[in-house]
């Protein structure tokens, strides 16, 4: 713990001021043409000093130098790097930040962050690096998260989406409406001290029309998290049937490669298989399972019962069957068992069918089931109906507007959390409630969006949040 002193007030305990400097790889683990390693705080400028074997170097922060990196101990030439030295407060952290490019090789980079971590500088923890950038008021918390969400994307769109939050557009949007909020909890505030009676009924109008305005914004942002979250989460697929309906040579066709184990022997597949794909640029967990039947076999057995598993956990079930078969028995047990779960129907392997066969188990089918396309894995017919029909149910509006869209599940959370807290107040305002008891639905929404951006987030919250980042960032 450091004691700061700020004129405005007395000496006060930060219990989370960051002194020691921190280091990290900076690209991924593994062979690499180059390997980043980044420190900062306070030290790196004398920690990286150490590598350089002449005590006059400091490098200056308008250039890139290529030195010799030696072993301190040893005064051996270990590395030739590139060292960019970025002076505090303009680096991304707002401290002393040093990035040395070193050869990509696993080895190397071990002996330079153990050279730093033997010169006082301690590991990062996951996200510290963004950590401090937020404390020291470079970026403020939605921005941060913008950063993991674009390492983390998985899509064009999901990377377009995090930069434009990254570039400040979430948190521009949330300003006004935090500062109109305000601007109406004053009017509230000094009603309540300086007012003997109740606000006039002018006023009152005035406030809860604003309020109106912002809890309408504020539920517009929240709606765009349906089409947020797909884009960004996207969605969990699972193909399931009875053995040998043709699960595997979809699950291959759909991703464009024999990933899955094809035979004509029902109980092929035993284990599930997961592999991504997009359809539309939204990310595609798919799941190929085990046949459903029952089975005297141990291993088949647990497949099956994985598979039954995995239909309650995912967004969408693809229930295939064999178009060219009639239906059996299992197949109207596992018909019967996705009632209530969002699935599709695929009739599978119509290159075996007249068209008049495959028109007769269409409309059999899909009388009862409208959700039904009928392909063949083999030759890939209806695939892209297939696909379409995966998606269309999620896509809304917003998928296909260039608007800014709210991908986190916290976020979302928060803006519906100040939304119900101003309607709340907006209610009891109707009820003509006293105006303290009004003032604490919208404070709550006032500290709801201050969380959004990071003001108002407890200390608790943040570790929680910088523990998704990566090590490094
Ligand atoms: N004609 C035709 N044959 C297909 C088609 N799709 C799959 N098959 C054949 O059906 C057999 C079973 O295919 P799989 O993909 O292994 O079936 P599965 O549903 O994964 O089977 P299990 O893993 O045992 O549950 C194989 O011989 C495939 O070549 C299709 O569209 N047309
Ligand atoms: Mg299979």
């Amino acid at each position: 713990m450091r004691l700061i002193s700020n004129p405005a007030y007395p000496v006060y305990p930060v219990t989370n001021f960051m002194p020691d400097t921190i280091v990290a790889l900076a690209t991924p683990t593994g062979r690499s043409g180059i390997g980043v390693i980044r420190l900062s705080g306070s030290d790196s400028l004398r920690i990286t000093g150490k590598f350089f074997g002449d005590a006059d170097f400091v490098p200056d922060p308008q250039n890139a130098h290529l030195k010799r990196l030696h072993d301190p101990t040893t005064g051996e030439v270990i590395d030739e790097a590139i060292i960019t030295y970025f002076k505090a407060p303009h680096s991304f952290t707002g401290e002393d930040v040093i990035e040395i490019s070193c050869h990509g090789s696993p080895v190397l980079l071990r002996q330079v962050i153990d050279i730093c971590l033997a010169n006082d500088a301690r590991m990062a923890d996951a996200g510290e690096f963004s950590l401090r950038a937020l404390a020291n008021g470079r970026i403020d918390l939605a921005e941060a998260e913008a950063i993991r969400d674009l390492i983390d994307a998985q899509t064009v769109s999901s990377v377009r989406q995090a930069i434009r939050q990254l570039r400040g557009e979430f948190s521009k949007q949330l300003q006004p409406l935090k500062d109109d909020l305000l601007n109406v909890i004053v009017v509230l505030e000094s009603a309540l001290e300086f007012v003997e009676d109740d606000l006039p009924e002018i006023q009152a109008e005035n406030v809860k029309s604003r309020l109106k305005a912002i809890a309408a914004e504020t539920e517009k942002l929240a709606a765009t998290f349906k089409a947020g979250r797909l884009i960004r989460e996207g969605l969990r697929v699972a193909l399931v049937g009875r053995p040998n309906v043709g699960k595997s040579s979809l699950f291959n066709a759909l991703l464009g490669s024999d990933r899955a184990i094809v035979t004509e022997i029902a109980g092929t597949t035993r284990d599930q298989i997961h592999e991504r794909f997009t359809i539309d640029d939204i990310p595609i967990s798919l799941i190929d399972t085990a046949g459903l039947r029952e089975t005297t076999d141990t291993v088949e057995s647990i497949g099956v019962e994985r598979s039954k598993a995995t239909m309650a956990d995912v967004d969408v079930v693809i229930v295939m069957l064999d178009a060219s078969e009639e239906l059996t028995k299992e197949d109207n047990e596992i018909l019967g068992s996705v009632e209530g779960i969002s699935h599709i129907i695929v009739g599978n392997k119509i290159d075996k069918l007249t068209p008049e066969e495959a028109v007769g188990f269409e409309s059999k089918i899909k009388s009862q089931r409208p959700r039904t396309v009928l392909v063949s894995a083999k030759t890939g017919k209806g695939l892209d109906d297939l696909k379409d029909s995966i998606v269309r149910p999620f896509a809304t509006e917003d998928t296909a507007r260039s608007g800014f869209l709210v991908s986190d599940a916290r976020h979302h959370d928060l803006l519906v959390r100040a939304a119900a807290g101003i309607e709340q107040s907006l209610d009891q305002m109707n009820q003509k409630m006293s105006e303290e008891i009004v003032l604490i639905g919208l404070q709550n929404a006032l500290r709801s969006l201050g969380e959004i951006t990071g003001e108002t987030t407890t200390g608790d919250m943040l570790t929680r949040i910088f523990s998704t980042f990566c090590i490094g960032k």
